[in-house]
């Protein structure tokens, strides 16, 4: 894994900071700024010193997001709505959200943002179809909708005001691969560390789409478009195998096997 000798960042602002990866990137970023700016609408651990700093914001609030923001040189955007549900509770968290941040990053003079958007933006593809990040998107859910919109974001303020952003389309970042599909999709913690890394300091990524995966043997995405970054997984779903496939087989038409956004496909309808 790249690494740099001094710190090129004073402060990276973490949004999500009380989240499952918020928690890990709170650790793992830490070499990259001398401050991080850890933000959630939830309860985050106090400051462990005085290279932290914990701000409590709803990112649905523009007046609050405006203010979290000043200051920050960089941003990973990670906070939000994270699964799928109904569309009113995604709108606030996700789609206002993502506006109030890019609209805080051009008042404020900031110049990247990485922004962690999701597989469920083509997650109607079937499983074993080869995708890349021009291929059109196929939303899964509302949730994989709020990522394609930020996607459509981040591509606007960059043609109009020159904000970059990386968007990383993470496919399963989690301990271990929990099922077949995750096979393919599991993206470990230190390669998401990694490609941050990447993001954060490779140079003229105007908007690059790149897919947050690990070396999996068996892949549906094709990083070659984002091969600017300089991005190279360490890690490999296949050291899992044994223990994923000791689980029964699901049935040949349930979404967990068809779709590469698998069970998110058949989330859904709320409030009928
Ligand atoms: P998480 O659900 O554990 O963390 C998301 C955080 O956002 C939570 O702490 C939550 O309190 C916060 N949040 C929700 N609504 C908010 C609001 N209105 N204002 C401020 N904060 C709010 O999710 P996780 O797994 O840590 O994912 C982090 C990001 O990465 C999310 O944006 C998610 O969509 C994205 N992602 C994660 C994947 C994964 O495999 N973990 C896969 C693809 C995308
Ligand atoms: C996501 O976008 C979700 O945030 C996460 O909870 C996982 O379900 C992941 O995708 C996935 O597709 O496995």
């Amino acid at each position: 894994m790249t690494t740099h000798p001094t710190a090129p960042f004073n402060r990276l602002l973490l949004t999500g900071a009380a989240g499952g990866l918020g928690k890990v990137l709170r650790e793992s970023m830490r070499p990259y700024a001398h401050v991080i700016r850890l933000s959630d609408i939830a309860d985050i651990s106090p400051a462990v010193d005085d290279r932290e700093e914990v701000v409590i914001c709803d990112l649905a609030d523009k007046q609050a997001v405006d203010k979290l923001v000043e200051g920050v040189d960089a941003i990973l955007h990670f906070g939000g709505v994270s699964v799928e549900r109904p569309f009113e509770e995604i709108l606030g968290a996700n789609i206002c959200g993502v506006f109030h941040i890019y609209e805080a990053a051009r008042k404020h003079g900031v110049k990247r943002v990485i922004f962690a958007s999701s597989n469920h933006v083509i997650g109607f593809y079937q499983q074993g179809e080869i995708l890349d990040a021009h291929s059109p998107r196929r939303p899964d859910s509302y949730y994989g909708l709020s990522k394609s919109y930020g996607e459509d974001m981040a591509t606007f303020y960059f043609d109009r005001y020159g904000i970059e952003t990386v968007s990383i389309r993470i496919g399963s970042s989690l301990p271990v691969p929990q099922n077949r599909r995750m096979m393919s999709t599991w993206l470990s913690f230190g390669d998401l560390t990694q490609l941050l890394e990447r993001a954060l300091h490779a140079p003229n990524v105007g908007h690059t789409v790149v897919y947050g995966m690990s070396d999996n043997k068996q892949v549906w995405w094709d990083n070659r478009l984002a091969a600017g970054l300089g991005y190279v997984a360490q890690d490999s779903s296949e050291v899992f195998r044994d223990q994923v496939e000791a689980q029964p087989m699901p049935a040949a038409d349930d979404p967990a096997r068809v779709y590469q956004g698998g069970a998110f496909c058949a989330a859904g309808p709320f409030g009928d």
